[in-house]
């Protein structure tokens, strides 16, 4: 089979029928293996499968869920992050996660779940089809970016391992690779990342499991093959390269919670009425205009409040953080 290996920038090389040609066929191959395995039928994935370079994938936009705000540039989001598997600048992971293997990949499930085992990443996603979405990431030291994310809704693939009635939190775990991951060598987290959310904030049509950015497979940098978005938290919810996916009764224990419990909550909702001890959250520099980042205030979740405030109704925020 032929997979192409676009370079960054260079998608308009590839031709509309290659790639439809490519995601049918990839879809065709693990679409009955994934019926089998969750249950779960429906249509074909526009995952490509498994590619050693980023590719190009195939998805629709989700207008309903997507900011109108301009989106960063490639650039901005591919260059400035937080992987800390890969070092504490915010350019270190962009430069020190080239030689990382995401291919190829499982995840494996346990816990409270009905279906639980080793998965192939291409057998989860083959059933689902991919959605582009624009969403605002807001990291907790008061920077954004805009980031047009492509994946799937996170309840639709937690739905395919059938949680039990005692699944009341999900937990995620990021791979353990010190030989590919030189920050796991230093002490600065404990490894490997762990994040978890309470099974309801799992299951909002919010929150997403990203494979792709801008149109193609994820970066290394920003968590390939596989990493979590929930818009309405802080940035470090959204763990990257996931390998394991847990349903539990308690609430699990989280990374950032661990290494300094008095500033990161398991919550970590968006909030700029409760401040950091360190720091004030009522405003955010937007990444993108170098000297000239623009000043912006802070929204309540977000700016997801009409869509995600009912689940934490009657809840003290400030307690809760
Ligand atoms: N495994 C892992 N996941 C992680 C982090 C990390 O250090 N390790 N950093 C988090 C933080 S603090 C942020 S703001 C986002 C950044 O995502 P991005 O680099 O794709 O913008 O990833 C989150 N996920
Ligand atoms: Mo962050």
């Amino acid at each position: 089979m032929l997979i192409r290996h676009p370079r960054p920038g260079d998608s308009a090389r590839i031709r509309p029928s290659e790639i439809t040609a490519e995601s049918v066929y990839m879809s065709r191959r693990t679409l009955l293996q994934a019926a089998l395995a969750s249950g779960v039928t429906g249509l074909g994935t526009a995952w490509p499968g498994p590619a050693a370079a980023q590719t190009q994938l195939k998805y629709t936009r989700n207008p309903r869920y997507s900011t109108s705000e301009a989106p960063n540039s490639y650039e901005d989001i591919t260059t400035y992050n937080n992987f800390y598997e890969f070092g504490i600048d915010k350019s270190a992971p962009a430069r020190n996660s080239s030689g990382f293997k995401s291919v190829p990949w499982t995840v494996e499930v346990t816990g409270e779940a009905e279906n639980k085992g080793r998965f192939a990443l291409e057998d989860i996603l083959a059933p689902h089809a991919l959605e582009e979405r624009i969403y605002r990431l807001r990291c907790v030291e008061a920077w954004s970016m805009v980031i047009p994310w492509i994946g799937i809704p996170l309840a639709s693939v937690l739905k395919q391992f059938k949680p039990t009635s005692q699944a009341k939190y999900v937990a995620f775990k990021t791979v353990l690779r010190p030989s590919e991951m030189l920050g796991q060598s230093i002490g600065v987290l404990k490894w490997p990342y762990v994040e978890g959310l309470r099974i309801d904030e799992a299951m909002h049509p919010l929150a997403i499991l990203a494979v792709g950015l801008y149109g193609k497979t994820l970066p290394n940098q920003n968590g390939a093959p596989l990493r979590l978005i929930t818009p309405w938290k802080y940035g470090f919810k959204g763990i990257k390269s996931i390998v394991e996916i847990r349903f539990t009764e308690r609430q699990p224990p989280t990374s950032w919670n661990i290494s300094a419990p008095r500033e990161y909550g398991f919550y970590a909702n968006v909030n700029p009425s409760v401040d950091h001890p360190r720091w004030s959250q009522a405003r955010e520099r937007r990444i993108g205009g170098g000297l000239f980042d623009k000043r912006i205030a802070t929204q309540m979740f977000n700016g997801y409040e009409k869509e995600v405030a009912s689940m934490y109704q009657g809840v003290d925020l400030k307690k809760y953080y």
